[in-house]
């Protein structure tokens, strides 16, 4: 396996001007034939001529119109070209039918859809396949289908024919194409300069077209905050919208015609979740505002991802901040971070915001390229202002439309609005690793001393680590709860630092990081008591529940080492919280909302023990119950309060009120045996009653009636039923969490070939702590054998699950030599794709 490095980038040998693609579709052998015309970069320091290609049947070449025998390798084609701008026409042969891989061209459930990000298009025809090269493409699709799409608009169509021609250039991972029987919600958008665009969510017929309207209306609540609050309007006379059901991540943005795994954007309220409602508005934004951050400007290299991905990730943040609740959202943001990216950073696999070297770049679409890179981008508004960020973003578009850019490209234009030397900010995406802020204080004589210090772990391959800036948001309270000094930001620079507040008449309490204002673990040695003031009192939100979320991780960590008793600081609390009317309900569920178990474990490692994963499912189980009695009287006056009138609607105030009742429920199961569950369950119009009443019934080992009934009413859903499949697993008893998982894969409804289902089942595993860590290793065992039967399948989707043993280096000798084994297993699989091989190398580092 090669490994690529950031330091070793060269601009490309050939430009390319425009590409003329035509296909004719056939399952196992389908004709691409390619018309390339390609001039010679002035920039280039070299002048070979090579193209990817990966799967590819040679069928022929020219050069202006002369046939050419060029070498043919595995990875693709080379020739001796000419000097001066040519013509290259190729034709090869594919088979999208047996395409298992959902990269390049394949076939889902009879349609034919592709793939191309990051270097799927080499599976489609030999191509200069890296982001700086943009070009503008013309494709003709023969096939014996209704509906024949690619990117851009069309220009002309005839039976069993189409053409499509796209006036952006764009790199060929933004290429799409879609064939099938398919059929259309529509409707249109009128940009704020008057141009009307027709908007379509393609199907199949048969079962999801009552599906699209939530999605058409998340769209163009996208492409009309795209034009409010950053000025950007659509640019093609189409958006088109597809539906795949078999699809190896969330959506993609090719453009003008986005691909969406059926999950992302089909939602009814009889099938979908409040939590499924919000999770595809906020994709459907995403994928739009690619159109700018990803597609306009793209990335030089696959180094740069998260110039698109942070940036994007930020702006979909901001849309869903300003549709629903920004408190809420910054806590769900949070929650996200600290799972994923904070785990991510914190084990073998931890890499910068922008990686200096990869094998391969699917790996690297990671939480930190993500999440971490969102992250970053709102470190940097919030220390150059909001006023600052909107000319800074301007000129980003100005400056850079049509460009492949980098990072310094994306920093520079933020020193050129602001005179701000950003070099060492900078670091935050060179830097791997969690920053650990530890705070410290004192007061005398009226003056309150905030004494910082920061230190970041080293990660692999960065022993060292420098100071970075951080954006630390403070506030400090008198002991009646008011702010004597409101929010104020503080720029830390070095490892440690002291900032003073004078003029102060008693020790105030002190609001560290707020609205989380930058991704580090903050140390700060608060006593519960000032802990359960914060949590009474804070004037910001995300304090107020992270005080909470401390003090009952705290607890659990005590009842795991100390057989500690739930303590009154963190139940009345609690309870405070609960009946506060005056409270978003979407807010009191996050604060009832217990760490996972999974956090927990991490807490203890952090703290310097070995987890036991059966010890923290015994805990966090007697937590509940605590809470649930403590609660007692209380919890049947808000489960009534939170019944919402009126026809199902996702906005975010019934839906917040749907999740505390479903939390509420939780306990009140704990009490009354499952009978408001139950009657939950039976009465339910709506996904998210329905759901939420079967988790809290298998939550307490009831439900299996219940579970019965679910199956017969969904099994017509696939959608509806990987949630039945995920469910099961996800809370089973730990000893028979794998046994579940494994009863499930016999089940005639399991397909190792779609991704979904495979992650319900797997995923759910995964996510049931105490089961995949059970002592006899079966959980272990289990998805080692079924990573190996996925990988020759899907490499994509097999690489991205290995990550649930990163953590192994955690546990206790046995539980780390049982995953080691499972590993060192997958390792040794004949014929292992170059995707798991390298993550199962890094895991075992
Ligand atoms: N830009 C896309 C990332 C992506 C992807 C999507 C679907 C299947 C495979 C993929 N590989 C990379 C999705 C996004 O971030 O919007
Ligand atoms: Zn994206």
């Amino acid at each position: 396996p090669q490994t690529i490095y950031l330091s070793d980038y060269t601009p490309p040998a050939y430009l390319v001007d425009s590409v003329h693609l035509t296909f004719k579709l056939g399952g196992t052998g389908t004709r691409v034939v390619s018309r390339i015309a390609f001039r010679p970069n002035p920039d280039a320091t070299s002048r070979e001529f090579f193209l990817h290609g990966e799967d590819l049947r040679f069928v022929s070449a020219k050069i202006d119109g002369t046939p050419i025998t060029p070498d043919l390798r595995d990875d693709g084609l080379r020739y001796d070209a000419p000097d001066a701008p040519f013509v290259f026409e190729a034709e090869v042969e594919i088979s999208p039918a047996t395409n298992t891989s959902l990269e390049g061209l394949y076939m889902s459930n009879g349609m034919y859809c592709t793939q191309c990000e990051a270097e799927g298009f080499r599976k489609i025809t030999y191509y200069p396949d890296r982001p700086d090269v943009m070009a503008v493409f013309t494709v003709r699709i023969e096939g014996d289908l209704p509906v024949l799409l690619s990117n851009g608009n069309p220009t002309a169509s005839g039976e069993g024919w189409a053409e499509w021609h796209d006036p952006w250039p764009k790199p060929a991972y933004l290429f799409a194409l879609v064939a099938g029987d398919l059929v259309a919600l529509s409707d249109t958008f009128t940009t704020r300069s008057g141009r009307e665009v027709d908007l379509n969510i393609w199907v199949r017929p048969g079962g999801d077209e009552a599906k699209r309207a939530f999605g058409m209306e998340a769209l163009k609540k996208s492409m009309k905050w795209d034009e409010d609050v950053y000025g950007r309007e659509y640019d093609l006379d189409l958006f088109n919208i597809v539906a795949v059901d078999d699809f190896n991540m969330g959506a993609m943005e090719n453009k003008g015609l986005n691909i969406f795994n059926a999950s992302a954007v089909l939602a009814s309220p009889e099938t979908a979740t409040d939590a499924d409602f919000e999770r595809i508005e906020a994709i459907i934004a995403h994928e739009y505002f690619h159109n700018w951050t990803g597609n306009r400007i793209t990335c030089r290299d696959w180094f740069q991802l998260c110039l698109k991905e942070g940036l994007t990730v930020f702006r979909d943040q901001q849309f869903t901040g300003d549709m629903r609740s920004h408190a809420v959202k910054r806590i769900d943001d949070a929650l996200v971070l600290r799972a994923h990216q904070f785990r991510e950073d914190n084990g073998p696999l931890a890499h910068p915001v922008r990686p200096d070297s990869f094998v391969e770049i699917n790996n690297f679409y990671t939480a930190t390229v993500y999440e971490k890179g969102a992250e970053v981008i709102g470190m940097l508004k919030l220390l150059v202002g909001n006023a600052d960020y909107a000319k800074a973003l301007d000129l980003y578009f100005d400056r850079h439309d049509g460009d492949a850019a980098t990072i310094e490209d994306w920093l520079k234009v933020f020193e050129d609005v602001t005179g701000r030397d950003l070099r060492q900010f900078a670091l935050w995406y060179s830097q791997a690793g969690t920053p650990r802020l530890t705070v410290t204080e004192t007061y005398e004589g009226g003056t309150y001393h905030l004494h910082l210090r920061q230190e970041t772990p080293p990660t692999p391959g960065q022993d060292t680590k420098e100071p970075l800036v951080l954006p630390v948001a403070v506030g400090l309270l008198n002991e009646n709860g008011a702010e004597v000094v409101p929010t104020t930001v503080l720029e830390m620079t070095q490892s440690a630092q002291t900032f003073s507040f004078e003029g102060l008449s008693s020790k105030p309490t002190a609001s560290i990081l707020r609205n989380f204002s930058a991704p580090v673990i903050v140390k700060h040695d608060k006593t519960n008591a000032e802990r359960a003031f914060l949590l009474a009192h804070d004037t910001d939100p995300f304090n107020r529940w992270d005080a909470g979320r401390t003090l009952a991780q705290d607890l659990l960590v005590r009842m795991v080492r100390e057989d500690a008793a739930p303590d009154a600081a963190f139940l009345d609390g609690l309870a405070a919280v609960l009946r506060d009317d005056a409270l978003d309900p979407a807010f009191r569920a996050l604060v009832l909302r217990l760490p996972s178990e999974e956090d927990t474990a991490q807490a203890l490692f952090d703290a310097g023990h070995t987890p036991d994963p059966s010890a923290i499912n015994d805990a966090h189980e007697t937590l509940k119950l605590h809470i649930a009695q403590h609660l007692q009287d209380t919890l049947p006056r808000i489960y009534a309060d939170m019944s919402v009138d009126g026809p199902y609607t996702p906005d975010a105030e019934p839906a917040g009120k749907r999740a505390l009742g479903n939390a509420v429920l939780a306990l009140i199961s704990k009490l009354d045996g499952g009978k408001a569950a139950a009657q939950q369950f039976a009465n339910a119009d709506n996904m998210t009653q329905q759901l939420g009443a079967l988790r809290a019934l298998l939550q307490i080992s009831k439900g299996a009636a219940e579970l019965a009934a679910f199956e017969d009413q969904w099994r017509h859903d696939r959608l509806v039923m990987d949630k039945w499949f995920a469910l099961q697993v996800s809370l089973a008893p730990a000893d028979q969490a794998a046994a579940t998982a494994e009863k499930l894969t016999v089940h005639p409804d399991f397909d190792l070939k779609n991704p979904n289902r495979f992650r319900a089942v797997f995923g759910g595993l995964r996510g049931n702590t105490a089961g995949f860590h059970h002592p006899s290793g079966a959980g272990y065992d289990l998805l080692a054998e079924w990573l190996i039967k996925l990988d020759p399948l899907n490499p994509q989707t097999t690489a991205r699950m290995t990550t649930a043993f990163d953590t192994w280096k955690r546990y206790d000798a046995e539980r780390q030599s049982k995953m080691r084994t499972a590993l060192e297993r997958i390792a040794r699989a004949k014929g292992l794709s170059g995707d798991t091989n390298e993550m199962v190398t890094r895991i075992l580092g």
